[in-house]
């Protein structure tokens, strides 16, 4: 692969770092647009993180692989982009999502070219270095060249792949000329030549949509669970549990992984630990002007374990890593409040990790933050106990005309009793919810006040109570030269 000059990414960070809305424990790119993560691996001590990535501009294009390394899933170190696209070849106008598996002791990098106006050939490219810096793409690219019969050429990509006795498998997303959303599957014994086993599986219900982007497949616990991005975009992320032979997969449970929010196009690698632990794309939600304006665009998710809980539903925490990022702890407890009551806590931050209990008899009751000292910007966080649903209220969030407003809901489990736990995580603009351990909202906001810090309680509709509620202020994944707002 041709060497090209990148920009020495800790001066590029250094240069952003005064930026209020950037994170500070939330994966991003250097400078520039950032979409989907791909190529988790766990390579000689490391766990390696690549991603989509525009070296030019924080819009979406000229898709390369940018690159970075950690020791524990946490704090990163930068490498130089891995895969970047080569004219007259199945990559020239970019390289899209893909995975990376050990091929006889190389890692190699198995992804969806893309060649103007609608290819996306399968490629290859193996590493020729322990760090993962240096990668040459196959002689024998492009291994798969395009859709199979009855799919939309257009509408083919995100290879998938894992090993599986003596042969390598491959699922592949795609969107039928039936209408149908699709996984196809293949296999090989050589990462080279592929045979066409079919569809692994295809619905029109209601995950059907115009593709399933980004399938995986992975066991947890004595089950399987495939995984789709449902696009366009914004629809979600579905997934479905079931068995797999080997041959057929027959799901016996579905539901979103995350519906309509802005997290989308995950990736999940079963770690050699034992973890299954996922990274997705958190979308920025202001307009392109101001994203350029920024310069810069999309964060990664924090990682996620995996787990199926008691009721059978794919649910995701947290990994416990990111308990070394915890600061300076608070503890409240036995905050009561009468209906329409409400309680600024003695606290404020930007960057905090918040885990509660909250107990009411119906009504509303949850958590303002980022919010200024004369009210007008807030960010809200609910449990609405009638309807048992979760919300994320950012129509409150920013002044700025250029920044989206939206209610982020989700369904929370009925379980007949009249707490919920929230555990909350605030990095600036990225804000990420857990209620009950299970439901999960992810969004942004984008406070034009740099004093929009405070945080308080609040109940509606009938009273309630605080029970307890942990905040710890949170330290940042990056090292300190690499600058700090
Ligand atoms: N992003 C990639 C595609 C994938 C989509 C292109 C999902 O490979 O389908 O940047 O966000």
């Amino acid at each position: 692969m041709p060497m090209q000059k990148f920009p020495d990414p800790k001066t590029l960070r250094q240069q952003l770092a005064q930026d209020p809305h950037r994170p500070l424990f939330h994966f991003l790119p250097p400078h520039n647009w950032m979409n989907d993560p791909n190529g988790l691996f766990f390579w000689k001590g490391r766990y390696h993180l690549f991603y989509q990535y525009n070296p030019r501009e924080a819009v979406w294009g000229t898709i390369c692989w940018g690159h970075a390394s950690s020791l524990d899933m946490v704090h990163w170190v930068d490498h130089p982009p891995a895969l970047v696209p080569e004219k007259g070849t199945g990559d020239e106008n970019g390289c899209w999502s893909g995975c990376i598996v050990e091929h006889k002791g190389v890692p190699t990098a198995v992804y969806s070219g893309f060649v103007e106006p609608e290819r996306t050939p399968i490629m290859l490219a193996h590493a020729e270095d322990d760090h993962l810096d240096a990668w040459k793409k196959s002689s024998m690219n492009p291994v798969i060249a395009g859709a199979p019969g009855g799919v939309r050429q257009t509408d083919f990509r995100d290879p998938y792949v894992w090993r599986e006795s003596d042969r390598w498998k491959m699922l592949v997303g795609a969107g039928m000329t039936n209408g149908d959303s699709a996984v196809f599957s293949y296999d090989s014994p050589d990462l080279v030549n592929w045979t066409y086993r079919g569809p692994f599986f295809r619905d029109g219900g209601i995950s059907s949509v115009r593709m399933w982007e980004c399938p995986n497949l992975f066991p947890l616990g004595e089950r399987y669970v495939l995984l789709v991005s449902l696009f366009p975009d914004l629809q979600g992320v579905y997934y479905f549990i079931g068995d797999y032979d080997g041959r057929v997969f027959s799901p016996t449970e579905e539901g979103y992984f995350e519906r309509g929010s802005l997290f989308y196009a995950p990736q999940a690698r079963l770690f050699p630990d034992g973890r299954v632990i996922l990274f997705g794309w958190i979308l920025e939600d202001r307009s392109e002007q101001a994203v350029q304006r920024a310069g810069w665009a999309g964060v990664q998710s924090l990682p996620r374990q995996l787990a199926i809980n008691a009721q059978g539903c794919l649910v995701s925490r947290p990994i416990d890593e990111l308990k070394n990022l915890r600061g300076e702890h608070h503890l409240f407890s036995g905050i009561r409040l009468g209906s329409g009551g409400n309680f600024r806590l003695p606290l404020a931050g930007q960057c905090l990790e918040v885990e509660a209990v909250l107990a009411a008899e119906g009504g509303r009751m949850g958590m303002d933050i980022l919010v200024s000292p004369d009210g007008s910007e807030y960010t809200r966080i609910f449990v609405d106990f009638e309807e048992h649903r979760g919300v994320l209220d950012t129509t409150h969030s920013s002044l700025s005309k250029q920044v989206n407003r939206r209610m982020l809901i989700t369904p929370i489990r009925d379980d007949s009793s009249n707490e919920v736990r929230l555990h909350v995580w605030i990095d600036r603009s990225v804000i990420e919810v857990w209620f009950n351990d299970d439901a999960v909202i992810t969004g942004r906001v984008y406070p034009t006040r740099v004093d929009a810090r405070g945080l308080g309680v609040f109940s509606s509709d009938a009273s309630g109570e605080v029970k307890r509620m942990h905040i710890w202020e949170m330290g940042q994944i990056w090292p300190a030269d690499h600058g700090k707002a």
